[in-house]
């Protein structure tokens, strides 16, 4: 079944000139972008879309670093889209990522990592709608 999912490029990659690179690799992978954007986040904004992690230990440090710098949110379609993209991005810890994956190339340690993906229907559709309305998808 086609579905849609939420692929984020962080500042780390942002910062290091790597947003072309994912956005050829993804298209390359037959992901079609639907919508694209590029924004700082706020503190704010940065708590409420991390805010599943509220009450891990590196909560402080991913909000601060997220809001560091450029991300360049995007919503992508494929069949089976959420799964397929995370195995596509490879594993959180760049140093745990398999070869030829966007993080094992781009990303340099877990807090950097390059790029963020949706992990669920329902989180894919919640971080959609953070960033985007449904008249923003063509
Ligand atoms: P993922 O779904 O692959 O993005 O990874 P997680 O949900 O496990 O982690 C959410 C974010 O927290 C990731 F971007 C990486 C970051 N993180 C840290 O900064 N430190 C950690 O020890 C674990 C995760």
């Amino acid at each position: 079944m086609s579905q849609r999912t939420l692929l984020m490029v962080k500042p780390d990659a942002t910062k290091k000139g790597n947003t072309g690179e994912i956005i050829k690799r993804l298209e390359g992978a037959g992901f079609k972008l639907l919508a694209l954007r590029s924004l700082r986040l706020s503190k704010k904004e940065a708590q409420s879309f991390y805010g599943v992690h509220r009450e891990r230990p590196f909560f402080g440090e991913l909000v601060e670093y997220i809001t560091s710098g450029m991300v360049v949110p995007m919503v992508l379609e494929k069949e089976d889209a959420i799964a397929s993209l995370r195995e596509f991005i490879g594993a959180t810890n760049p140093a745990e990522a398999k070869a030829g994956s966007i993080r094992a190339d781009l990303g340099e340690d877990i807090q950097h990592n390059a790029v963020h993906s949706s992990d669920a229907a329902e989180t894919a559709v919640r971080e959609i709608g953070f960033f985007f309305t449904e008249k923003d998808l063509v």
